[in-house]
């Protein structure tokens, strides 16, 4: 089952496998219940018309997209080495206590082929292709979108109190296209692809699989649901696997491509 959320003359509405549901369906109703009846909802709904409105982010705008790091030994490495603070992003990769922050606002969230931004006080940007959980209000997996955590590496590396300055800013978030609705054991083993291209070039290439990731996701959003209610259900993106060389830098024009499975998502990058 897939989720997606069109632009249309009337608002916004969700389509279910490429058929609008009825205007009255919002996402966070669907999240509201527990997994197991998420997808007899979904399934006693009405489809109308086919869905060919612009995709829109598949987020709503009181959601919160959540985001942990320094879960894949890779992340751990290149944060050791742009940083002057490298312990503790050792500590926190073996820590039981993951490293959990507020990524964006859910009407922050860019979608597919829209336009993220690296910031103007940043020399160094990269975009982190990471799997995304979508969780309801009882802290379970429903599904999974595909998800750009848009990081600034000098501004986090400088100083370690400037994380958010380095990763929630304008146009630092992209989600979609839509969700697919799923038990969280088929996402376990999904390969996650970044390509980023410039003057219709290919200049970096690379690929993971969910599978390396050192935590587990039920360990995530445990952690993320201790404090914290979500009546309208999150989102939680689960951190990189992919980090190009130290050499490289977003620049404006370029064009990156995040495939989470058979999800691929495409922005433009400005500044
Ligand atoms: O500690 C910095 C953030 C790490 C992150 O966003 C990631 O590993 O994906
Ligand atoms: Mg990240």
């Amino acid at each position: 089952m897939y989720l997606s959320k069109h632009a249309g003359d009337g608002g916004a509405r969700w389509a279910l496998d490429g058929h609008y549901l009825p205007d009255s369906f919002t996402l966070g109703s669907l999240l509201g219940v527990p997994d197991g009846d998420a997808r007899g909802l979904l399934e006693s709904l009405p489809l109308e018309e086919a869905a060919i409105g612009q995709v829109l982010p598949p987020v709503e705008p009181a959601h919160e997209v959540w985001a942990s790091g320094v879960t894949y030994l890779i992340s751990r490495d290149a944060r050791m080495s742009e940083s002057r603070e490298a312990d503790i992003y050792d500590q926190v990769y073996d820590a039981e206590r993951p490293e959990l922050f507020l990524k964006s606002a859910g009407w922050r969230v860019i979608g597919h082929e829209g336009e993220v931004r690296i910031r103007e006080d940043s020399h160094w940007n990269v975009p982190e292709p990471e799997l995304v959980l979508v969780i309801n209000s009882r802290m379970e997996i429903v599904g999974y979108t595909a998800g750009n955590d848009v990081s600034s590496r000098d501004i986090e590396g400088e100083n370690s109190l400037y994380l958010p300055q380095a990763k929630i800013y304008d146009g630092c978030c992209s989600l979609g296209p839509g969700i697919v609705i799923s038990e969280p054991d088929p996402i376990r083993d999904l390969p996650i692809r970044l390509r980023i291209q410039r003057d219709g070039e290919v200049v970096f290439e690379g690929e993971i699989s969910t599978s390396r990731m050192k935590r587990s996701f039920e360990e995530l959003v445990n952690h993320l649901g201790k404090e914290l209610s979500f009546p309208n259900g999150a989102f939680l993106m689960t951190g990189t696997g992919i980090v190009p060389g130290d050499d490289f830098t977003l620049v404006p024009g370029d064009r990156t491509e995040i495939s989470v499975g058979e999800l691929t998502l495409a922005n433009s990058v400005s500044q």
